[in-house]
C-alpha cells in the first residue's frame, strides 16, 4: 500500500516517516541511492508499508519536490526559519546575523528573527540591534527564556507552521522551544546530550507536532559557512539594497568600487545601516575568496 508523509527525522541510514500521525521506520529502495539524492527532515516522501511486520516499518519509494532546503540547518520545505541570536552570552554578532539572513535569502525560505536572553540586556541594547533589523523590514521577536517575555507572541505566531529554529550553540534554541511546549523535546526522546558542565546541546534535527504544524529544533553551530553561494547573487540578498539600487550607474554593481552608486550614497546618507553594508563587505570578500579557491 502506497502512502505519504512527512520526514520529522533522519539517523544513519534510517527516515522517521509521520503519516498522518503514525510513525514509520523507513530505508530508501535502492533506485533512490543510486541517484544521490540525499533525503533530509522535512521531506515529503511516498512510501511502501512493509506487510506482515509486527512494527511499523516501509520502504521510501519517492520523493515529492520541495519548496525550499536550507543546508544549514539541514532542512527541506519550511513554511518559516527563526533565525534565533542571544543578546548576549554569547555576544550579539550583526555579521553572523547577517550571514544567516543572506543564507535564508538564497534559499528564499522566509524567516523571522529571534533575539533570546533579553533577560542579560538594557532596553537601549535591545533597540540598538532589533531597528537595524525592523527598519528592513523582517519581523523581530525579544523573547527571554528565563523570564517569559516575548514567549506568547511567538508561541501565536508559529501556529500551524512548519518552523526550525536556526543559530549558533548556546543561543537558546531549545529553551525558547521549551518556553513555547513545554516537554516538547522530552516527548522526541534523545535528542540532545550532556557535555561538560551539565549543558545540554542538540545533536540533530528533528520536527515535532505543534499545534497544526510542526517546529524542529537544530544542532547550533560554530562559524558559518557561505560557500555554495556566487558573489553575483549576494546584493539580491540584502532587501533593502533594492530601491538604491536604481541610482547605481552600473548594473549589475557590487557596490563597492564604482563611482556613482546608490547603496554606497544611501550607507552615506545613514538610509542603509552601516553594519549591515559592512557584513555586505565582508561576505562578499569571503564568497570571492572561496571562488576562487574553487577555481584552483
Ligand atoms: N539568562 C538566560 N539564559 C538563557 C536563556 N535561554 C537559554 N539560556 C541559557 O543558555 C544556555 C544554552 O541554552 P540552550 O537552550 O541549550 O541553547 P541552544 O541554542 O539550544 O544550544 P545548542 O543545542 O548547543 O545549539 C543554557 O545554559 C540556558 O540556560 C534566557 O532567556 N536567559
Ligand atoms: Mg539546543
Ligand atoms: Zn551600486
Amino acid at each position: 500500500m502506497v502512502k505519504s508523509g512527512l520526514v520529522v527525522r533522519s539517523y544513519s541510514g534510517y527516515y522517521y516517516v509521520d503519516c498522518d500521525g503514525t510513525m514509520i521506520t523507513c530505508k530508501v529502495k535502492g533506485h533512490m541511492k543510486q541517484k544521490r539524492f540525499s533525503l533530509c527532515t522535512g521531506d515529503r516522501v511516498q512510501l511502501e508499508k512493509v506487510p506482515d511486520k509486527a512494527a511499523e516499518e516501509g520502504m521510501i519509494t519517492s520523493v515529492l519536490p520541495r519548496k525550499n532546503y536550507l543546508e544549514r540547518p539541514t532542512v527541506a520545505n519550511l513554511d518559516l526559519l527563526v533565525i534565533t541570536l542571544a543578546l548576549a552570552q554569547p555576544d550579539f554578532s550583526f555579521l553572523i546575523m547577517d550571514k544567516l539572513l543572506v543564507l535564508a535569502e538564497a534559499a528564499k525560505v522566509p524567516v523571522l528573527l529571534v533575539l533570546t536572553k533579553a533577560d542579560l540586556v538594557t532596553e537601549e541594547q535591545i533597540e540598538m540591534i532589533a531597528s537595524v533589523y525592523k527598519n528592513i523590514g523582517y519581523e523581530v521577536y525579544v523573547i527571554s527564556s528565563k523570564t517569559g517575555k516575548g514567549i506568547d507572541a511567538l508561541r501565536q505566531r508559529l501556529a500551524g507552521k512548519v518552523t526550525a529554529f536556526g543559530g549558533p550553540s548556546g543561543v537558546g534554541k531549545s529553551s525558547a522551544l521549551n518556553a513555547i511546549q513545554p516537554g516538547v523535546l522530552r516527548t522526541t526522546g534523545e535528542i540532545s546530550s550532556k557535555i561538560s558542565r551539565g549543558k545540554h546541546t542538540t545533536r540533530y534535527t528533528e520536527l515535532v507536532p505543534f499545534n497544526g504544524g510542526y517546529l524542529a529544533d537544530t544542532p547550533g553551530f560554530g562559524n558559518v559557512l557561505m560557500e555554495n553561494l556566487s558573489p553575483e547573487v549576494l546584493p539580491a540578498c540584502f532587501p533593502e539594497f533594492r530601491r538604491y539600487e536604481a541610482e547605481c550607474k552600473f548594473s549589475p554593481c557590487s557596490h563597492t568600487h564604482e563611482p556613482v552608486c546608490g547603496v554606497k550614497a544611501a550607507v552615506e546618507e545613514n538610509k542603509i545601516a552601516l553594519s549591515r553594508y559592512t557584513s555586505y563587505l565582508s561576505i562578499l570578500e569571503e564568497l570571492k575568496e572561496s571562488k576562487a579557491r574553487n577555481r584552483r
